[in-house]
């Protein structure tokens, strides 16, 4: 009876301590945490085999094998082939060695991690090719190869090194059957998906249940793209929609001190609502993502009484000056729009730089107080009575929608550009996007209109096209490529 082997494809992730095959097997794997996935810069951190299956709803499609890594292979080499004596050893002396080894315990590393293979896994050999080849190597590869099992050797390319990468190359070519690399701190989604189309390249007999696999990962992120432009639909819509209202009383909505007052407060409580609203957002994408260690720096305050003219400001909301200015002022205001269009849209977007200054977008820039925000003393029922009532949200121009997409997006890239096989923590700053400038003339304006309508209250705030533009959007920053 197999121990480690079942009707799953199988895979063993084996190479010398510390080459990082635990890193690989998270990234691969998306699991960033280091209860279930020990990753740790002390070599000899895995001291079993452990399965990590790629499943899903609960049904395993492959399974891939976390396993200790060699400890004495030259001394282990040795004594298989003193076992096998006259020619080259085979499965049969390397299951041997292992039977008697894990009673045995001289080779404990060693027996533990050829188990799965003598079963009938195949092999993923991790190599850090930062590292010199030696002799020790060697053995290791010719372990792996006197089992005769399928395997792949990958780079896992810690530090740049193109010389050594060559030589490790060559070297490895002869012993497996296909050589990759697979960078566990950097590799991305496509990468990953790279990484199980080669597994097939090796493993024919499984081909139909690897491709299966594939698929659905491949499912998987386009559903996980599809929730995510809900997410940040449902929250720009929610954003640009929220009033705060404050009832006052008749003969107070005279006295301009207290409108005054109640103005000021009003206008920190709409900011608060917008920051937990942002946060919120975010927190479903780091989960929807399965990132644990990724941190957020949005706070409830992060709005609230902004210098508009500090530089720290314009770092802290995540665009620059000029950056904001062309993103809202190029979908802005009338004057911009039109300045724009006369130009023919040749100047890209000088015109509307002129506009934003000018135009509707102006007062976001003008002075140093916070962006106006729209005030209506109108009448509320309350208790069947109709009061006063300060109302107030959202500010009047629409850069403000501008600054919360180009947000969300640069978090968007931070998450799912994130790899799971880091173990430090990562805070993203709001800092460092302009995603949103890059837009061009007819995503801007399909935009912009929607953002109008939310800003002044439609009742539908879905919209089929704005989603389907929103889906392209996010598949550009996944691949970090300009928009
Ligand atoms: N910079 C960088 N570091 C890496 C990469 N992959 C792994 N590491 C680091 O290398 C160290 C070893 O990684 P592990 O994944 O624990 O290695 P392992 O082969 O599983 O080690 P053992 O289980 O001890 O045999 C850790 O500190 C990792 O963070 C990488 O792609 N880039
Ligand atoms: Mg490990």
């Amino acid at each position: 009876m197999s121990e480690w082997v079942t009707d799953a494809p199988t895979f063993a992730v084996v190479g010398k301590i510390n080459m990082g095959k635990s890193s690989v097997l998270s990234t691969l794997l998306e699991i960033d945490d280091d209860q279930l996935v020990r990753v740790s810069s002390t070599p000899g951190e895995t001291t079993r085999c452990q399965v990590l299956p790629l499943s899903f709803d609960d049904q395993e499609m492959v399974r891939f094998i976390d396993t200790p890594g060699f400890s004495r292979p030259l001394e282990a080499m040795r004594t298989i082939q003193d076992m096998h004596g006259e020619g080259t050893p085979d499965l049969k002396t390397v299951s041997r060695f292992v039977e008697e080894q894990l009673e045995k315990k001289e080779f404990e590393d060693e027996a533990i991690l050829l188990q799965p293979i003598i079963e009938g896994a195949g092999v993923l050999y991790v190599i850090d090719p930062s590292k010199p080849l030696r002799d020790t190597f060697v053995a290791e590869m010719e372990i792996i190869r006197w089992t005769g099992t399928a395997r792949m050797a990958l780079l896992n390319e810690k530090v740049e090194n193109e010389e050594r990468v060559e030589e490790w190359r060559s070297r490895l070519g002869s012993y497996f059957n296909l050589v990759r690399t697979f960078n566990a701190h950097r590799a991305r989604f496509d990468e990953r998906k790279r990484l199980l189309s080669s597994i097939l390249e090796i493993d024919e007999t499984n081909r139909g249940k690897i491709e299966d696999a594939i698929e659905l990962i491949d499912q998987e992120w386009r559903q996980r793209r599809e929730e995510s432009a809900e997410f940040v639909l449902e929250f720009l819509a929610k954003a640009l929609q929220h009033r705060e209202t404050e009832q006052m009383e008749d003969k107070a909505v005279e006295l301009e001190h207290r409108k005054e007052r109640a103005k000021e407060s009003l206008k920190r409580k709409y900011y608060k609502s917008i920051a937990k609203l942002e946060k919120k957002t975010y927190e479903k994408l780091l989960k929807l993502y399965r990132h644990r260690l990724l941190k957020l720096s949005v706070e409830d305050g992060d709005f609230e009484g902004v210098d508009l003219s500090s530089e720290e400001t314009w770092r802290k909301w995540g665009l620059s000056r000029s950056q904001l200015a062309l993103a809202g002022g190029i979908a802005g205001g009338a004057a911009g729009a039109g300045v724009d269009l006369a130009t023919g849209g040749v100047t890209h977007g000088l015109g509307t730089l002129v506009g934003a200054i000018t135009g509707a977008g102006g007062a976001y820039f003008k002075g140093d107080s916070l962006p106006e925000l729209k005030i209506s003393a109108t009448g509320v029922k309350f208790n069947g009575k109709s009061h006063k009532a300060l109302v107030i949200g959202p500010p009047e121009s629409d850069n403000f929608a501008w600054v919360l997409l180009d947000r969300f997006l640069h978090h968007y890239h931070e998450v799912v550009t994130r790899s799971h096989g880091r173990r430090d923590e990562e805070v993203i700053e709001g800092e460092g996007a302009g995603w949103v400038t890059a837009f061009k003339r007819d995503r801007r304006s399909l935009i912009h209109k929607w953002f109008v309508s939310q800003m002044k209250g439609a009742e539908r705030s879905f919209d089929a096209e704005v989603f389907r533009e929103l889906l392209l959007v996010l598949e550009e920053v996944e691949s970090g490529g300009e928009v």
